[in-house]
């Protein structure tokens, strides 16, 4: 009898597996505005986001410097709750199943890069402050931005091309700190559902081995160091263009989508508790002046300040406490001496 039931349970299992896996198949999606496809929506624009998503942010933070009203469709992710990204409802707006998604009229825009200058070009005058006519100051502009960027299938690779590509890594720590709010049985759809599986894989890695455990994680440890060595050059390389054309901004005296691109990593450094490593005590001064710059645009408090989740404030909390009382993690993660 036994036997029986277990097989039933099998067979169920499997069964369910299959229906949901025809119903959630994810697939990555070409950037730019997909004009084939027409989404249910009631306003003009309309952004699917979370609120911890790096590329998330820069999204808000563009439409509240360009001044565009839109309808906030928040989306959880596994290390703010759930997999609401893998949920039937949203791969119908992503099949991609990754925020953010700007959303035209009905028609869906990928990839933030994009999706920024497909605001910002529709936005009249704010938005030709913020992308610049004049070629020599929007190449600048582009440059910077593309810098700043998460681009292609491997957001890991191309650190020292790509200061967004170092992000990923130098999450590691605030990854570790904040998946311990996360129950295992969540990290299951990412497993079965995701076409890219590595991310669940290192979620629950960290959350298997913890904060004091990401330092005995060599793969991860690589990738973090690189990340950091890299990071330190594209910050030196922001601060020398900061001094060269005397600031406030990246372009100069206009707050332009560099600075919108930018601020997000700057701020991600702090949520990962690097902006000491970075830039603190005298370290790179023109970087720390402009990160007191940035914080103080109402669009700051606006996009991100204001929008913090409780799995993050507790993770900050976590990941400075294990660094101030575990001097061997500290020295993992700041890659001084005894590492
Ligand atoms: N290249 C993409 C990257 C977007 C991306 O990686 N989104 C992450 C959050 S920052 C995501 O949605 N991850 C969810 C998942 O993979 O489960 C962009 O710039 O929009």
């Amino acid at each position: 009898m036994l036997k029986i039931w277990i097989l039933v349970l099998l067979a169920g299992g499997v069964g369910w597996f299959l229906y949901e896996r025809s119903r959630r198949r994810t697939a990555p999606m070409a950037g730019g505005i997909h004009e084939d496809v027409t989404l249910p929506h009631e306003r003009e624009w309309e952004l699917y986001h979370n609120s911890f998503s790096l590329c998330s942010k820069k999204l808000r933070v563009c439409l509240a410097e360009l001044g565009l009203d839109y309808r906030s469709q928040p989306i959880d992710l596994l290390e703010t709750g759930s997999y609401e990204n893998l949920s039937r409802r949203f791969l119908s707006v992503n099949p991609g199943g990754i925020v953010p998604v700007l959303v035209h009229r009905g028609h869906p825009v990928y990839e933030s890069h994009d999706q920024i200058v497909y605001a910002a070009r529709r936005a009249g005058r704010r938005g030709r402050e913020l992308l610049p006519e004049d070629p020599e100051t929007r190449a600048l502009v582009e440059r910077w931005t593309d810098v700043a960027s998460l681009v292609g299938p491997d957001p890991i690779g191309g650190t020292a091309e790509r200061a967004g590509h170092c992000i990923p890594g130098l999450t590691l720590p605030i990854f570790a700190t904040m998946v311990q709010y996360i129950p295992y049985t969540r990290f299951l759809e990412g497993l079965l559902f995701h076409f890219e599986r590595r991310r669940p894989l290192m979620l629950a890695l960290l959350k298997l081995r913890g904060i004091h455990g990401l330092p005995g994680l060599p793969p991860l440890m690589a990738i973090l160091r690189r990340s950091r060595r890299d990071m330190e050059r594209h910050l030196d390389a922001l601060g020398e263009q900061l001094e060269k054309n005397g600031g406030p901004w990246i372009a100069g005296e206009r707050f332009s989508l560099a600075d919108v691109s930018w601020v997000v990593i700057l701020d991600r450094l702090v949520e990962a508790d690097f902006h000491g490593f970075f830039w603190g005590e005298d370290r790179r001064p023109a970087v720390a002046a402009y990160w007191a710059r940035l914080q103080e645009r109402p669009s700051y408090a606006a996009a991100i300040t204001s929008q913090r989740c409780r799995t993050l404030h507790d993770g900050i909390a976590d990941l400075k406490a294990a660094k101030r009382d575990d001097s061997r993690l500290r020295a993992a993660l700041e890659g001084v001496e005894g590492e």
